[in-house]
């Protein structure tokens, strides 16, 4: 059995991805929840992952962390991980890979925070062009696979990497394409996606980096959480 080690669903935007890659996939797995700043039997984050961060699988003996390595472990034991036709599985790995290493100004100014809604002070020049490298990105995806998934008519790992953006763009109102909204939209609708949202709103840990961050860029709203 696979044990999937991650953090607080209100925040966590890297547990998110492989998380709801194994649950939108039918991949049965074992989730430990290890709040931000909390223990486990007297370890902390930094004694359990090799890398002092979630997302980490655990499976036969083995650690794998970090979101694009374990999504790749899976790919080997899992065909539906990636899409099968090589032209969509070379997109959907390049798309995956630069959600991974960029959009700084989107990971940066709007951290993941499922259960507020905030009103942003600026949409910065740097934010304004990671959203309309998305918008391109993803439309690039829809039209070539012909949707309704960025690479087809099944969903795959490339869209578990977008699934964080699609609660950003919830949070914080960002003012995608039409076309990029209701991609987006079909995230939130997954039924793996509410079941996270549920979970992160009934969270009552709060955590004060993350809440400093999110006062530094905007303000609340609304708070939906308990
Ligand atoms: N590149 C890593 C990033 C992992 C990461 O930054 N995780 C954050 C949580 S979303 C973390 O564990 N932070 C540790 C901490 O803040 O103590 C991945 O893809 O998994």
């Amino acid at each position: 059995m696979y044990r999937l080690w991650i953090a607080n669903k209100n925040y966590s935007s890297w547990s998110l991805r492989p998380w709801l890659m194994m649950r939108a996939l039918d991949i049965p797995f074992e989730e430990v929840l290890l709040p931000f700043g909390h223990t486990v039997e007297g370890k902390s984050l930094a004694q359990l992952s090799p890398s002092a961060r979630v997302p980490f699988l655990e499976h036969e003996g083995l650690q794998i962390w970090d979101s694009l390595a374990i999504v790749e472990y899976l790919a080997e034991r899992h065909p539906q991980v990636w899409p099968h036709a090589s032209p969509a599985r070379a997109y959907a790995r390049s798309a995956a890979a630069e959600m991974h290493s960029g959009f700084a100004a989107l990971r940066n100014v709007c951290g993941m925070n499922c259960g507020v809604r905030v009103q942003l002070h600026e949409v910065s020049a740097a934010l304004h062009a990671d959203m309309e490298r998305l918008d391109r990105l993803w439309q690039d995806g829809l039209s070539r696979h012909g949707g309704p998934w960025l690479a087809g008519r099944r969903y795959s790992a490339v869209d578990a990497f977008f699934a964080p953006v699609a609660f950003r763009m919830q949070t914080y109102g960002l003012p995608f394409a039409a076309t990029s909204q209701a991609y987006l939209r079909r995230l939130l609708d997954l039924p793996a996606m509410q079941a996270w949202y549920s979970a992160g709103l009934a969270e009552t840990w709060r955590d004060a980096a993350h809440e400093q961050e999110l006062q530094a860029v905007g303000t609340i709203t609304q708070d939906l959480r308990a």
